[in-house]
């Protein structure tokens, strides 16, 4: 995938929280604020008001099968989700959260089909398994937006997605990782996300791809399921087989399993930060504020606030107005200093 022709959003004074709707091969215009998310929601309430909310002028139906309540991530992105597909935009949501079940998320989109809605957006818990029920809904002719995690099936069964570029987000994490670390023997073990979705395979794969070449060996790696518990559950078990001695490195794919597995390195009685350091991906406050205290070492950030950028898409959708297929949200990264710098003013 190509992107060209950048839209950059930059926060006054904060370069690193960059927020940008790029798009693949359409012109776009530039503009500047003092708020990352009310500049991206500007610009996708401005496309949206160019649409018109639906022919017959009643509200839009929308079902939007989100993946459940995972993690503090999520929270703020149905947030923003629920908010943008207000009935005062003009919308009728129905929402549905499928408690990380792939099966009930697919049984969810189904559903929507069932009930006509003029679109579905969703959130598609784990990439592979998507072609049935896509085409189901392309033969009833509901078009389908995508936002935040992508799916294996052909870009043709889908209208649009948008999301964060998350190999990118396990590149810049990996390279951080690199350069701090990679120059001294580094055990690490890894907090996966969910298996199969679309972030804990790109980040596992962009930062293996980051660290190669480096003294940086990864020791263990297992899936916490995106969650608190499920990160402290896994450290608990790495704690217990390698103990706290031989683990110099932990890479969550999430700062809920960063927290989890700060809960179980202290717990062991070491010192997370110090003496086990954390690298995780996400930049939800509690993350960002156990970065700014030191407990952990260098968050990535991915930005959750999708819901006006979603919104704006299926209104250009069902109004026929050309969209991109994928519409990239930049990420900004943040050390513990910056971290510190930046934590009161941040949004989610
Ligand atoms: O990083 C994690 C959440 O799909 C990008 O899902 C999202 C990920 C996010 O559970 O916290």
């Amino acid at each position: 995938m190509v992107l060209i022709n950048r839209t950059k959003m930059i926060v006054a004074g904060v370069a690193t929280l960059a927020l940008a709707l790029t798009a693949c091969g359409s012109s776009t215009s530039s503009s500047s604020s003092s708020s990352a998310a009310s500049t991206a929601a500007s610009a996708a309430a401005s496309a949206a008001a160019s649409a018109p909310a639906s022919t017959s002028g009643a509200p839009i139906k929308v079902g939007f099968a989100q993946t459940g309540s995972e993690s503090g991530w999520r929270s703020a992105n149905t947030e923003s989700m629920k908010a943008a597909f207000s009935a005062a935009n003009g919308f009728d949501l129905t929402f549905n959260a499928a408690d990380n079940d792939p099966a009930a998320q697919i049984a969810a989109v189904r559903s929507f089909i069932n009930q006509k809605v003029d679109a579905i957006v969703m959130s598609p818990i784990v990439a592979d398994g998507w072609d049935g029920v896509l085409k189901e809904a392309a033969d009833a002719k509901i078009p389908v937006v995508l936002e935040d995690r992508t799916v294996s099936a052909p870009d043709t069964l889908f209208a649009s997605w948008v999301g964060l570029d998350f190999k990118k987000e396990g590149v810049t994490a990996g390279t951080w990782a690199k350069e701090q670390y990679g120059d001294t023997d580094t055990k690490m073990v890894v907090l996966e996300g969910t298996t199969g979705s679309a972030p804990a395979n790109d980040r596992a794969a962009g930062f293996d791809e980051a660290i190669a070449g480096s003294k940086i060996q990864k020791i263990d790696s297992q899936t916490g399921d995106f969650t608190r518990d499920g990160g402290k559950k896994v450290m608990e078990g790495f704690l217990q087989k390698y103990g706290a001695d031989g683990i110099d490195l932990v890479f969550a794919h999430n700062d809920d399993m960063a927290l989890g597995a700060i809960e179980a390195i202290e717990a062991a009685g070491a010192v997370p930060g110090k003496d086990i350091k954390i690298i995780s991906i996400d930049a939800v406050h509690d993350g960002m504020a156990a970065l700014a205290a030191g407990k952990i070492n260098y968050i990535v950030e991915c930005n959750p606030l999708l819901g006006e950028l979603a919104a704006g898409l299926v209104k250009d959708v069902l109004a026929g107005n050309p969209v991109e297929k994928a519409n990239f949200v930049e990420d900004g990264n943040f050390t513990q200093e910056q971290a510190a710098a930046v934590l009161d003013s941040r949004k989610y």
